[in-house]
């Protein structure tokens, strides 16, 4: 999965992909480069970020999404209904909802409805607050039975459980041994039975952890390390390098 944030503050691309023109011809370079996927938001949920409008989001991502739309398989990043809605109409087959479907009461229904793909991932907190202090007892068994109450909520919603993935949420409410625990104790996720995401690439555990601002070689190293604990959906920003590292693993494995 690559990722296009249409934003001028997101922590790993923010203003980059603000032109439309720009951002269509990013997501098409994914694809070429082997993205089954590209995630487009128009909200950063970087820690302290406030969030915006309804109205802003989609017109950041909306003439991204027209420019794709047939041509791309999309993802719209977003927990609110309005924004997904548009977004499913110009073509998106997948909602990706950081919240799981708690910050939107209308996005369940939705969804169902529209037959789309779904992301549900967990996160402690919000972004504005979620990164101070977080605790936990058991970080991999706490994030495994959100999970899985929030699955069985999207399913009770009338969404098959066939059309939803996992995502443990890293650096959503976590501290860097979190992060690292949520990937090694990946299989508790994946007992759920659905596919596990995870997107770590660019997130500031790795310049933690190596001290560098070049996050690629920490990203393609946590992505590797995810899919050999079985994730099978790595959300990146750097396709080529990730892909390329992905099919080596994959042959090795
Ligand atoms: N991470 C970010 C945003 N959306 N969605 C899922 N399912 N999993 C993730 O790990 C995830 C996500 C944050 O990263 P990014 O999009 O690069 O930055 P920002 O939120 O600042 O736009």
């Amino acid at each position: 999965m690559g990722v296009i944030n249409v934003t001028p503050d997101s922590f790993s691309d923010g203003g980059v992909h603000l032109d439309p023109d720009l951002a269509a011809a990013a997501s098409r370079r994914m694809v070429e480069e082997g993205a089954a996927i590209v995630d487009v938001g128009g909200e950063s949920t970087r820690p302290g970020s406030e969030g915006v409008s309804a109205e802003e989001e989609l017109r950041r991502v909306l003439p991204v999404l027209e420019r794709l739309a047939g041509e791309v398989p999309l993802s719209i990043d977003t927990s609110k209904a309005a924004v997904a809605r548009a977004a499913l109409d110009a073509g998106a087959i997948l909602v990706n909802d950081v919240t799981a479907l708690r910050g939107d009461p209308e996005l369940a229904g939705l969804v169902a409805d529209s037959g789309a793909y779904l992301c549900l991932m967990h996160m402690h907190g919000e972004p504005r607050t979620m990164q101070a202090e977080p605790r936990y007892d058991d970080v991999g068994a706490e994030v495994a039975s959100f999970l899985e109450e929030r699955l069985a909520f999207a399913v009770a919603q009338g969404i098959p459980e066939e059309r939803i993935c996992l995502d443990p949420g890293i650096g959503f409410g976590k501290t860097v041994a979190h992060n690292l625990e949520l990937v090694r104790r990946l299989d508790v996720v994946l007992e759920l039975g659905r596919p596990v995401l995870v997107g770590f690439s660019r997130k500031s555990s790795l310049r933690r952890l190596t001290g560098s601002d070049d996050l690629l070689g920490a990203s393609i190293a946590a992505a590797v390390a995810a899919f050999e604990h079985g994730a099978t959906i790595l959300r990146v920003h750097d396709v080529k390098p990730h892909v390329d590292a992905l099919i080596v693993a994959a042959a090795v494995s």
